[in-house]
C-alpha cells in the first residue's frame, strides 16, 4: 500500500509519527508493509546567518527520526545554545529566531550541499540517511519559495516581512493583510511528488496549517490538479477543534484569507479533491455531497491517541475506496 501525505511542521510531523506507529503494529500485512511518502511544505524556509533553514522538513525528519525537541515540536532534543549566545554577543541579527547548536549542524550540512549545487531534494535525502525517518521525505519543490506577509503599519503603510518574522517575532499577533508564497507560481513539483500523488492508494492530509502549510503546497502548479485527478481517496484531519486551532496560530492565517476558523470552512479549502474529513465532536461537520465526514476525538494527546487517529483516517480512506472502486 502506497500512502502519500502532505505535511507542514509540528502537527503534521506528530500525526505522521502516529501513522507509522499504527502501520507498524497493524495485524494487516498491507498496512504493516505500507510505504509512506511525505510531501513537505518548504515555504517556511529562511536564510539566517548565512544558513538555509527548512523548518517543516526538519520537524518531520527529527520527529520521525527520534531527534525532535518533544515540547517544541521543532529543533533538536537536549539542545544547547552556545553558538546562539555567541551570535548575540556579536549583536548578530536577527536574534528572535533561536538556532540550537545541534540544529545548526543540520543547517550547515544543508547549506554546504546546496552551495555545491545539490537540490533541496538531494540535500534532504542526504540528511535523512542519518535520521532514517521511515518515510520518503520530499520537499514540495526544489525551487525557492518563501512565504512573506504584508503587515499594516500604524501610519497606514504596509510592511512586508518573512513569514518567520511574523510567526516567531510577532507571534502572528499583528494582522496579516496578505500572506504570499513568493515564487510558488513558477515553482515545479520536486521529483517524485506528482507520481506519489498519482500512484498513491491513499492520500492523507494531517492536521497541518491549512493556509501556510497545506495551502502553500497546493499552490505549487500541478499539485492541486494531481490531487483532483488521483484515483486514491483523499482523507484529511481537521486542524481546528472546538473552533480553535490546537497548536500554532492557524486562526491568524485563516483570518488573513477571510476564512472562519471552523472545521467545515477548512474542509471547504480542499473542496475540489477531499473525499473524507475527520471532525472533532465539538465541531459542526461540513455538509457537502460526496464528502464523508466522521466525528471523533482529534486531540493528539498521546502517542496512542495519535496512532488511533491516524488509523481512523486510514480506515475512512479504505472504506471510501471500497465504496467507490471506480474513483
Ligand atoms: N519557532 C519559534 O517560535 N521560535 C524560534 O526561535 C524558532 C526557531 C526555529 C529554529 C529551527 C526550526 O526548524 C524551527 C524553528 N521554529 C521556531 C519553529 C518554526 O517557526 C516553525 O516550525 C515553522 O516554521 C512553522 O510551522
Amino acid at each position: 500500500m502506497q500512502i502519500t501525505a502532505l505535511a507542514g511542521g509540528v502537527g503534521g510531523a506528530r500525526f505522521l509519527r502516529g501513522l507509522l506507529a499504527h502501520l507498524r503494529s497493524s495485524g494487516d500485512p498491507a498496512r504493516r508493509e505500507a510505504q509512506v511518502t511525505v510531501i513537505s511544505n518548504t515555504a517556511d524556509d529562511i536564510t539566517l546567518h548565512g544558513l538555509r533553514i527548512s523548518p517543516d522538513l526538519d520537524s518531520v525528519m527529527y520527529t520521525l527520526g527520534g531527534g525532535i525537541d518533544e515540547d517544541r515540536g521543532w529543533g533538536r532534543s537536549s539542545e544547547t545554545s552556545g553558538v546562539a549566545d555567541e551570535l548575540a554577543a556579536y549583536g548578530a541579527q536577527p536574534s528572535w529566531f533561536t538556532l540550537g547548536d545541534k540544529d545548526i549542524a543540520t543547517h550547515l550540512v544543508r547549506t554546504r550541499l546546496l552551495g555545491e549545487g545539490a537540490t533541496l531534494s538531494e540535500a534532504t535525502a542526504r540528511l535523512c540517511e542519518r535520521w532514517r525517518p521511515g518515510v520518503r521525505l520530499l520537499p514540495m519543490t526544489d525551487d525557492r519559495v518563501e512565504t512573506h506577509v504584508d503587515l499594516a503599519e500604524a501610519d497606514g503603510s504596509t510592511r512586508r516581512v518573512h513569514f518567520q518574522e511574523w510567526w516567531v517575532r510577532l507571534h502572528a499577533a499583528v494582522p496579516a493583510l496578505r500572506i504570499e508564497p513568493v515564487g510558488a507560481a513558477t515553482a515545479r513539483p520536486a521529483p517524485g511528488v506528482l507520481e506519489a500523488l498519482r500512484e498513491a492508494d491513499v492520500v492523507v492530509l494531517p492536521p497541518s496549517n491549512p493556509v501556510v502549510s497545506i495551502g502553500t503546497i497546493l499552490q505549487v502548479p500541478g499539485i492541486r490538479e494531481a490531487l483532483v485527478r488521483t484515483s486514491a481517496p483523499v482523507v484529511g484531519v481537521s486542524p481546528v477543534i472546538a473552533g480553535a486551532p490546537v497548536r500554532g496560530m492557524a486562526d491568524a492565517c485563516l483570518a488573513a484569507i477571510g476564512v472562519p476558523t471552523t472545521a467545515a470552512a477548512v474542509a471547504g479549502l480542499y473542496d475540489d479533491f477531499l473525499d473524507g474529513w475527520l471532525v472533532a465532536e465539538e465541531d459542526e461537520p461540513p455538509v457537502r455531497s460526496g464528502l464523508e465526514v466522521r466525528r471523533r476525538p482529534l486531540l493528539m494527546s498521546s502517542p496512542a491517541a495519535t496512532a488511533d487517529l491516524a488509523g481512523a483516517a486510514l480506515d475512512l480512506a479504505l472504506e471510501l475506496d471500497r465504496k467507490d472502486p471506480a474513483a
